[in-house]
C-alpha cells in the first residue's frame, strides 16, 4: 500500500473519520553537488519514489495531535502539544519535525490545531532526506488545512529550513526541502541557492542503458552531532578572511591564491566547495549534451573530494564505492551530508546485478549490516494526494 494510503487509513481507524485531506513528499538523493548549498552554490538533486504522506484534519481546539504509523500498522503517538504554545527545545525525536513546522508557520499566521497521522518509506537516517520528506509533508498539509496557497515552492522551502535549523537544532543548507518541493518526474533540478534559480535538466538513465543504484549502507549518520556544523562554521570563517559573502564567489581559476591566504585547516574545506561547484556545472553541461555516460569520472572526483578534503565520508561509503566501481560501475559517490548514509554509483544496466554482489560480499566480509541497494528513477516532487 502506498504511504498515502497507509496514512489515510490509519487517520480514519485512529480518528473514527476520513482526513480532510492528504499531502506527501519524496525523499531525495543528490546526483552532485555536495555541501555547496550552505555556500550559495549548486546542486543537481532529483526526487526518489519514495514518499512520506500526511492524512491530516483541523481541530478547533489549538492543538496538535501527530501520530505515525509503521508497515505493519503500528501507530505510534507524539504527546499532544498546543500550537500556540510551541517553542524549540520543547519537542524532541521524530516530533520535532512536525512541531518545527507548525512552528514557523505560527508565525506566519497559520495558527490553528491538527491531527497529523504520517506514513512513508523513505529509509530514515539513511541520508536520503527523510525529514525534510516529513517536514515538507507537514508544511503543505498545515498550509492546505488553512487554506493557504502553497505555490510560493521557495518561501516553503525556507520555512522548512528555519525549522530544521531553529527548532531541531540541524544547521542544513537548502538543498534537501527545495528538491522534496521542487522536482519532477525524469528530471535533476539543477538549483543555484544563491539566486533560488531552477532549471530542470532532463534526466533518463534508461535511456543510455543506465541506471543510478543507491546502496544505503546502514551506518547512520545526524547532522545535529557536530560534524556538519564544524564545516559550516569552517566555510564561513574562510569566506570571511576571503572578503566574500560565500564561498560561491571564489572562482576556480582563482583558488590556489585564496588557499595560500588561508589558514592550513580551512584550506581542504574551501577547495571541496569550489571544485564542487565546478563539478556541478560540468555535469549540467554533460547532461544537456546527452553525454550522461560522461558522468562518471565527475562523480568519482566528488567522492575523493568529500573522502579526503571535507572529511565526511565513512568506511562503509568508501568501501560501497569501491566496491561498485571494481565490478563496474562508471562512477559513484557518497550522498547527502556523509558520516554515514547512503551512496549513488551510475552503473550499465547489465552491470547491475555485479555490482549488487560485489557491494554485498564487501560487507560481508567486514562483518557490517547488508546495505540496501534500489535503484533510484527520477520521481515527482511534493504535492496533494487527495
Ligand atoms: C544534508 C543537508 F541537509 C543539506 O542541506 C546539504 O548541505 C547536504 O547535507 C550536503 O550537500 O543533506
Amino acid at each position: 500500500m502506498s504511504p498515502a494510503r497507509r496514512a489515510s487509513a490509519a487517520f480514519t481507524r485512529l480518528h473514527g473519520v476520513a482526513p480532510a485531506g492528504v499531502w506527501s513528499a519524496p525523499g531525495r538523493v543528490n546526483l552532485i553537488g555536495e555541501h555547496t548549498d550552505y555556500n550559495d552554490g549548486f546542486v543537481l538533486p532529483f526526487a526518489l519514489p519514495h514518499r512520506t504522506a500526511v492524512a491530516a484534519s483541523p481541530r478547533d481546539d489549538g492543538m496538535l495531535h501527530v501520530a505515525t504509523v509503521g508497515d505493519d500498522g503500528a501507530v505510534q503517538q507524539a504527546s499532544p502539544v498546543a500550537v500556540a504554545e510551541l517553542e524549540p527545545g520543547a519537542s524532541t525525536g521524530w516530533s520535532a519535525y512536525p512541531a518545527g513546522v507548525a512552528w514557523v508557520l505560527r508565525g506566519q499566521g497559520v495558527t490553528g490545531g491538527a491531527n497529523l497521522v504520517i506514513a512513508g518509506d523513505v529509509p530514515a537516517g539513511a541520508g536520503l532526506s527523510s525529514s525534510h520528506a516529513l517536514e515538507c509533508a507537514v508544511a503543505l498539509a498545515l498550509l492546505g488545512l488553512a487554506d493557504r496557497p502553497a505555490d510560493d515552492l521557495p518561501q516553503i522551502a525556507r520555512w522548512v529550513q528555519r525549522a530544521e535549523n531553529d527548532f531541531v537544532g540541524a544547521p542544513t543548507g537548502l538543498l534537501d526541502q527545495t528538491a522534496s518541493l521542487c522536482c519532477t518526474e525524469a528530471h535533476v533540478l539543477f538549483l543555484d541557492v544563491r539566486s533560488f534559480k531552477a532549471g530542470q535538466v532532463p534526466f533518463d538513465a534508461a535511456e543510455h542503458g543506465l541506471e543510478v543504484l543507491v546502496v544505503d549502507t546502514r551506518a547512520s549518520h545526524s547532522h545535529t552531532d557536530g560534524g556538519y556544523g564544524a564545516r559550516r562554521a569552517g566555510c564561513e570563517r574562510a569566506a570571511s578572511i576571503l572578503g566574500v559573502p560565500a564561498l560561491r564567489d571564489v572562482d576556480v581559476s582563482e583558488l590556489d591564491g585564496a588557499l595560500a591566504r588561508l589558514p592550513e585547516e580551512l584550506r581542504p574545506l574551501v577547495r571541496h566547495v569550489v571544485t564542487e561547484n565546478e563539478r556541478v556545472l560540468d555535469s549540467v553541461e554533460l547532461l544537456r549534451a546527452g553525454r550522461l555516460a560522461e558522468l562518471g569520472p565527475l562523480l568519482d572526483a566528488s567522492h575523493a573530494s568529500l573522502r579526503d578534503d571535507y572529511e565526511v565520508s565513512a568506511p562503509e561509503l568508501d568501501v560501497a564505492v569501491d566496491a561498485a566501481k571494481a565490478a563496474g560501475a562508471l562512477g559513484a559517490r557518497m550522498v547527502g551530508g556523509g558520516f554515514g548514509g547512503s551512496a549513488i554509483a551510475l552503473v550499465p544496466v547489465d552491470r547491475h546485478d555485479d555490482v549488487a554482489r560485489r557491494v554485498f560480499a564487501a560487507f560481508a566480509r567486514r562483518g557490517w549490516t547488508t546495505p540496501r541497494i534500489f535503484t533510484a528513477v527520477p520521481s515527482a516532487g511534493a504535492g496533494r494526494d487527495n
